[in-house]
């Protein structure tokens, strides 16, 4: 069975009433597979978000649902209220057994969530508004989870912002060099090794304790915000697999990393990426307005610094998948992975290259 069939067999196991229209695939992310399905009842019609998680880069979806249940039940408690409040956290929609997935022949777990309506989503951002949106909307998420215990939640993806974890890999995929990719790549991988120490800076403030571990995200780049058609507001954050303990510097950093770029991830053209000082100005009102109250002053003054790791982080994954063939993330051509490396490269040297304004 192809995967849209299994999609649409996978979809009755939901509790979901009325009979199914229509189905849709949607190809934004790198990791998951998105299907959007509208199901009729009564004349009334709505729609729902079915996802088939990777297995691959999440051995253990069933914790990776536990911790998402949890945080959007807190979520979800904390924004009662407030305008658009059932717009403001995913809902988890429950298999018709009660777990919150369900599994397909091949072992694979897929789960539901009630689609967002009336919001857009963004791979760069259009420009000053939405990156002050962006900020607030990551600050008040930050904020509505600072009082959950970040034990509470597994760690579905051990080390996952540890840099010189990242570096072993991309050591190990320099030495095995399966597709002989290594000598296209001399002057990319010269730059990050360069770049190395000053990148673990952050990983180690957060395991030696100078930075407190809390609820993070991991993942905050734009396209995983969905903001209001109507007011511009980053309504609700989603894509909640990688929620896990962290520092808030993971995801002020991938925030920066994708909000304050002049060009996509995948930009061939590199003369177009360029780090853009008043994304970053706007951007960090806009989690300041939000965020300030609950955070240290180690948090505070990492800020900066962790636009530029996470960037960097990003490069050395994104290099070490092109040399290992593109195993991780999902590619639509054979320099994919190269090209995103590239362009992380290149905002990192526009960061640098700006860094006293800044
Ligand atoms: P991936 O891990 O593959 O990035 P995401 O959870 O980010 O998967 O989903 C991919 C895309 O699907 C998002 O960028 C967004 O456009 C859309 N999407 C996912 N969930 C919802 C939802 N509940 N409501 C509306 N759109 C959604
Ligand atoms: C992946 O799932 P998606 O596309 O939102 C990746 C992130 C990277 C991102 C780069 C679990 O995120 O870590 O920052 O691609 N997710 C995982 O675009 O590895
Ligand atoms: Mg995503």
């Amino acid at each position: 069975m192809d995967t849209r069939s299994t999609a649409e067999a996978i979809i009755r196991k939901f509790s979901i009433p009325g009979s199914l229209v229509d189905i849709k695939v949607n190809t934004q992310g790198h990791i998951n597979s998105t299907f959007i399905s509208t199901f009729e009842k009564d004349g009334e019609r709505a729609k729902y978000t079915h996802q088939r998680i990777n297995s691959n880069v999440f051995p253990h979806p069933d914790e990776v649902m536990e911790n998402i249940v949890r945080v959007t039940e807190h979520i979800r408690k904390k924004t009662v209220g407030l305008p658009d409040a059932e717009r403001r956290s995913l809902r988890v929609v429950m298999a018709a057994d009660g777990r919150p997935y369900t599994i397909d022949d091949e072992g694979m777990y897929w789960r539901t969530y009630g689609f967002i309506d009336g919001v857009k989503t963004y791979d760069k951002v259009p420009g000053e508004d939405t990156a002050y949106s962006l900020g607030k909307g990551i600050g008040a998420f930050q904020s509505e989870l600072s009082d959950f215990d970040s034990s509470k939640l597994y760690t579905v993806i051990p080390r996952f912002h540890d840099m010189r974890m990242r570096y072993m890999q991309l050591s190990t995929s320099m030495e095995k060099d399966p597709k002989g990719r290594r000598k296209l790549v001399e002057d990319e991988l010269s730059f990050l090794w360069d770049n190395k120490e000053r990148g673990e800076r952050i990983w180690d403030g957060f395991e030696n304790g100078t930075l407190p571990s809390r609820v993070t995200h991991n993942d905050t780049k734009i396209n995983n915000v969905l903001f209001s058609e109507g007011s511009g507001e980053a309504l609700c954050v989603i894509d909640l697999d990688t929620i896990m303990p962290g520092t808030v510097l993971f995801d002020t950093g991938d925030m920066i990393r994708t909000a304050c770029s002049t060009a996509d991830e995948d930009e061939r053209d590199l003369k177009l990426m360029e780090f853009h000082l008043p994304y970053y100005k706007a951007l960090i009102d806009g989690y300041m307005e939000a965020a300030s109250p609950f955070l240290t002053d180690g948090e505070r003054e990492g800020i900066k610094e962790s636009g530029r790791t996470i960037t960097q982080i990003m490069a050395v994954r994104f290099l070490t998948d092109y040399l290992n063939g593109d195993v991780y993330y999902r590619t639509e051509y054979e320099e994919h992975n190269l090209v995103r490396a590239r362009t992380q490269i290149k905002l990192m040297r526009s960061m640098d290259a700006q860094w006293r304004e800044y």
